[in-house]
């Protein structure tokens, strides 16, 4: 049975791809743990190098468990194909390594995770790749700063942990018209709520850590783009350099995290609209970034661009670091915990954990305050998170008064 592309999306996620009666009748499709592949003959080992014959050779190069999740997240993104890796990381670095040399440029956005500007600002730019970080929400700033060295445009968006977005449609238009390729993060949208190719992107690269993946079990990460730039991050980026290839039972349980990732996200970003409200409308409370609010500064781009606004939302508390501090210890229920996209509802305070990396001038040049306080709304009762933080708010709020 094929799927089409015209299928729904929990449709594709489901079943594209695999069909139960070339296994037994399984209906899951079966975990292929192995290293190596034996080869029919010699000659026809020879061709499978050359390329020349189809056929697994060796699991760092493809596993058909990894190839299932490959063929999966490719449709659900609209790219050709897509390379599965051991982590976010390992996707990116992955991809970064295999389209860059010494001598190239490469600009980012202002805000990015953590350890992805560590590798940029300590990591590139040891092998001679010029690295400028612009505000690309703003695309007039990308036209001044893009030369024919620029290479690569890279960006999240949302952007963790301030959600900023990026107009990727406007980005990679510039970009394309310069020779460069964009490449965006999608961990925090998942191609339930953007898709980036279909606005012009590149490559879209994921933390399957995250929302993919959904039980906060494992960490992975995956590519998608064109065929022919997967087949170079493939043979280039993780065969020869990195090495960062997913374990096909890591494949497994993504695929297995695919199947409820619409039901999953629709949950998250109901839920998470929900206490966005709540924390607009508390005194305690300085500022919200979620983009679904009304009073969010790219509201009109996020009812563009995105299909739903996702789980993610970052805060400030009245009293800044030290208030938000003390509510995150009054909080119940409501993990204390980097990560995001799992059942739980997880917080955190970046400028001590996921972005400790920039130093304190780099995160106030980047837009990532001192204060914010970042949280992942879980797969919970929505009224029990709410409770849970408004119990530790309302505290503060006393605190405060
Ligand atoms: C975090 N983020 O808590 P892995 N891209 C984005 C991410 O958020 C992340 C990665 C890539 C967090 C992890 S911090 C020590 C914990 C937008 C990860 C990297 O290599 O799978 O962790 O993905 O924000």
């Amino acid at each position: 049975m094929s799927i089409d592309k015209t299928a729904g999306f929990s449709t594709r996620a489901i079943h594209h791809g695999y069909d139960p009666l070339d296994e037994h009748g399984a209906l899951t499709p079966p975990l292929h743990l192995t290293s190596t592949f034996a080869f029919e003959t010699a000659e026809d080992g020879g061709a499978r190098f050359a390329g020349e014959a189809p056929g697994h050779i060796y699991s760092r190069i493809s596993n058909p468990t990894v190839d299932l999740l490959e063929q999966r997240m490719a449709i659900l993104e609209g790219g050709e194909a897509a390379v599965a890796m051991a982590s976010g990381m390992g996707a990116i670095t992955s991809v970064l390594w295999s389209f860059l040399r010494a001598g190239d440029e490469i600009i980012t956005d202002k805000t990015l995770y953590g350890c992805t500007f560590s590798f940029f600002q300590h990591g590139l730019s040891r092998f001679g790749v010029a690295v400028t970080h612009v505000d690309l929400t703003n695309p007039l700033a990308l036209e001044t700063a893009i030369s024919d060295k620029t290479k690569i445009v890279y960006f999240e968006t949302p952007a963790n942990p301030n959600m900023r977005l990026v107009d990727i449609a406007a980005i990679s238009s510039i970009a394309r018209r310069r020779g460069a390729k964009t490449v965006v993060d999608n961990t925090y949208a998942t191609p339930v709520q953007t898709r980036p190719i279909e606005h012009g992107a590149d490559i879209v690269v994921h933390s399957a850590t995250k929302y993919l993946g959904g039980h906060g079990d494992l960490i992975a990460g995956i590519a998608v783009g064109t065929a022919e730039d997967m087949a170079e991050v493939r043979m280039v980026g993780v065969k020869d350099m990195t090495g960062a290839v997913m374990a096909p039972f890591n494949a497994m349980l993504v695929l297995r995290g695919l199947k409820t990732l619409e039901l999953r996200v629709e949950r998250h970003a109901q839920s998470a609209m929900m206490i966005a409200e709540m924390l607009d409308a508390h005194p305690s409370v300085a500022k919200v970034h979620y983009p679904g609010l009304a009073s969010f500064d790219q509201y009109d781009l996020a009812k563009r661009q995105m299909d739903g606004f996702g789980g993610m939302i970052a805060f400030e508390l009245v009293g800044g670091y030290t208030a938000g501090i003390a509510m995150m210890n009054r909080l119940n229920m409501i993990r204390r915990a980097v990560s995001l996209g799992d059942a739980e509802t997880l917080i955190q305070h970046p400028a001590s954990m996921t972005h400790s990396t920039y130093t304190p001038e780099e995160r106030a040049a980047h837009g990532i305050g001192e204060g914010l306080v970042r949280i992942s709304i879980g797969l919970e009762t929505p009224k029990d998170i709410l409770d849970d933080l408004h119990q530790a708010l309302g505290r503060n709020e006393r605190a405060v008064a």
